[in-house]
């Protein structure tokens, strides 16, 4: 990267300007002006104040390397291009402060979130000290991605390695700043990909890098054919290749990776095992009896599942054929329809794979976990999937309402809580306007009255013969009314043209989406039950999530889509919606006329060493002392105000007494062991 001068106007015209904050003027012509600068220099990270923007170059640049790494340890947020700085950053104040912070990667689908927490978190385990037993945890700790993304990524029309579930890891940090271990939670991962894939899109990647990559003999074992076109669950997207995905060598480095993290040969045959016995249960077929019964064409795929997974046959075939209806005194099967069996074959192929999933998931926290209950400190990466548009399935919903409350907690933490503080300190202010998708929120998760409510309550008001989604979607419109984010067929004529009997549109923070509410297909309680059990325990988890991050100091990545065809090019249109819907305007004008660092008096007077006149003798209040300090150290009026705590405009203000207190702690260090020399 080159560094680019802000004082400089050839430079500036030539590479843009590092920080939006010191933009001219803060249009969103001038912004996307910036960004499209700088993109075509292959300066694809950009600041807004401590923010990070960045943009998908979907090329290989040369800035992700060990030389580069070491430039960015330890330096000052505004002293190099924008990059590294802001995991170093997080990562020197958690130090210096003892206390968590969590990097808040965010996007639409395909923007490079994930490509950017991997990048952070092998900063962490190249920079920070170590030893050989901790080489180990951080090997472990990398190598946990490969396997993770094998299992939870899949080519979509979006990205060729979408994540399909929401991931949070926790790397935790010792009092020496070593990193000693860490945590993952997992959330929702989108199993109906298991059984269904759209057009264009693919299985999970560890099905095609097993029939791929695995050895004959292992294929043997498993009853597997090397052609992934032999499996119902992987040619529904008719696209089994992909230009720019080489599934043999990403089996290999999966492989690899399994030994890393510990999985002996045992625990692998297991997982392989139970990865074969999905594709075989794909094949299951049916016929039917004259009676409309569902019947089994044939056993062989059916005997490798259950001689996969290590059950009875029959028992698994009475499973998949027969609904067990349970009265006091005896037990009735009762015989399924083909539909209703190929229904029941792919919830079970679901069910098998993500509970596999969390297995795998636990597995690698037990390694990579750090035992020893001495105090840490936490540096938490969320990438969770992005928002899309695309599909109509339940899980897609989750995932959207997911965006939308991490877009809340972004907008609580930065433009609300900035705009209240200031106006609690009593610090002049004109506030700035942003749009606030509390209201979006509210509309799916509130009490009584959201739509995942709606979806519980439904049950209890359910009558026998009452079997469809309609009904649903009914009182969803009923409850619903006038909402501006909610949009039915009853709502407008004109709207009701281009809405398809059965859907609701809402009106995301990040552009409109039609769901179908054919995802809640009562006449399948048991798709029904599921879904209404994943909307409650999504919801708290999201909950619980949300509290422990509102716990924890935030750093923000927002991540930006160069354009649909994951060429490289700057598509403006794309990149200006981004922009309007990531807030960035909004976020921009906080941060240009706001206080970029506050600090308490007390932890501030730390710098008192740099004006020795006046201390050790000086007594008085903590506020007085910051105001003769600052003062002392030339900050002009303008440059901070005092409020319950002292707010500082520039960084670079805080970094210059930064700077000289260090100089000064090291001048000090120096002078104490000449004089210890001379006792
Ligand atoms: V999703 O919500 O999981 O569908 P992400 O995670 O936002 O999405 P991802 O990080 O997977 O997107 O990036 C998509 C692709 O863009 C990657 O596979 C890379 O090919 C490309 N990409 C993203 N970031 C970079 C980068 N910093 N350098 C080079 C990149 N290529
Ligand atoms: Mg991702």
């Amino acid at each position: 990267v080159q560094l680019d001068m802000e004082g400089a106007l050839t430079a500036r015209d030539r590479v843009g300007i590092q920080d939006f904050v010191l933009l001219d003027e803060t249009t969103e012509a001038a912004v996307i002006s910036n960004l499209k600068k700088r993109f075509s220099k292959d300066l694809i990270y950009t600041y807004i104040g401590t923010l990070l923007v960045s943009i998908n170059p979907y090329k290989e640049l040369d800035i992700y390397n060990k030389k580069q790494m070491d430039i960015y340890m330890g330096v000052n947020f505004f002293e190099l291009p924008p990059h590294y700085a802001l995991a170093d950053n997080a990562y020197h104040t958690m130090l210096t402060e003892f206390n968590n912070h969590f990097i808040l990667i965010s996007g639409e689908s395909g923007a490079g979130k994930t490509e950017a927490s991997k990048k952070i978190l092998q900063y962490y385990a190249v920079s920070c000290p170590s030893t050989t037993l901790l080489n180990t945890v951080r090997d472990k700790m990398l190598m946990s991605n490969p396997v993770l993304e094998a299992f939870g990524n899949a080519k979509t029309l979006k990205n060729d390695n979408s994540s399909r579930f929401g991931k949070y890891m926790d790397i935790q940090f010792d009092s020496q700043g070593d990193a000693v271990g860490g945590h993952i939670l997992n959330y929702l991962l989108e199993k109906s990909r298991v059984a269904h894939q759209n057009h264009g899109e693919r299985n999970f990647h560890i099905f095609y890098q097993l029939v791929e990559g695995g050895s004959d003999k292992l294929l043997q074992q498993l009853g597997l054919e090397r052609d992934c076109q032999h499996y119902n669950y992987l040619t529904q997207g008719e696209c089994a290749i992909v230009s720019s995905i080489n599934d043999k060598n990403d089996w290999k480095s999966v492989k690899n990776a399994l030994q890393v993290i510990n999985f002996d040969e045992e625990n692998t045959s297991h997982l392989f095992g139970v990865v074969a016995s999905v594709l075989h249960l794909g094949n299951v077929r049916f016929d039917t009896d004259g009676k409309g019964h569902a019947l089994l064409n044939d056993k062989t795929e059916l005997n490798w599942v259950a001689n996969l997974l290590g059950v009875d046959a029959n028992k698994l075939l009475e499973g998949l054929t027969f609904r067990k209806i349970e009265t006091k005194s005896e037990q009735v099967l009762s015989p399924f329809t083909i539909d209703h069996a190929i229904y029941v074959r792919d919830a079970m192929a679901k069910a098998i794979y993500g509970q596999t999933f969390t297995w795998l998931v636990n597995r690698i926290n037990e390694t990579i976990e750090n035992k020893d209950s001495s105090r840490k400190t936490v540096i938490g990466l969320l990438d969770i999937y992005g928002f899309e548009v695309f599909y109509v399935n339940f899980e897609q919903f989750c995932i959207n309402y997911c965006n939308e409350k991490l877009q809340q907690l972004f907008i609580q933490l930065t433009l609300k809580a900035e705009q209240e503080e200031y106006e609690a300190e009593g610090i002049e202010w004109e506030p700035v306007q942003f749009f606030n998708n509390k209201i979006i929120c509210d509309l799916v998760e509130e009490k009584h009255r959201g739509i995942i409510s709606i979806l519980l309550q439904d049950e209890e008001c359910l009558r026998p013969g009452d079997a469809t989604d309609l009904t649903f979607l009914e009182r969803l419109e009923e409850k619903m009314g006038n909402h501006p984010h909610f949009v039915h067929k009853l709502a407008d004529k004109m709207i009701r043209k281009t809405l398809e009997r059965g859907d609701f549109r809402l009106l995301h923070y990040a552009g409109e989406v039609t769901y179908c509410v054919v995802f809640l297909d009562k006449n399948n309680d048991l798709l029904y039950r599921n879904i209404k059990d994943v909307a409650t325990q999504f919801k708290s988890s999201l909950l619980k999530l949300t509290e422990m991050l509102m716990a924890k100091e935030a750093w923000y990545i927002r991540c930006l889509k160069s354009n649909e065809s994951k060429q490289q090019h700057f598509d403006e249109a794309l990149i200006r919606h981004q922009v309007k819907y990531l807030g960035l305007m909004e976020h921009l004008r906080v941060r240009r006329a706001g206080f970029a660092y506050r600090r308490k008096y007390e932890d501030f007077l730390k710098y008192k060493p740099l004006c020795p006149a006046t201390w050790p003798h000086w007594r008085g209040l903590p506020a007085d002392g910051v105001e003769l300090l600052a003062q002392h150290l030339g900050y002009l009026p303008d440059e901070y105000k005092m409020g319950t705590k002292i707010f500082i405009r520039h960084p670079r203000t805080l970094y210059a007494t930064e700077d000289a207190y260090e100089k000064c702690k090291h001048e000090l260090t120096r002078l104490q062991a000449k004089y210890k020399g001379y006792k």
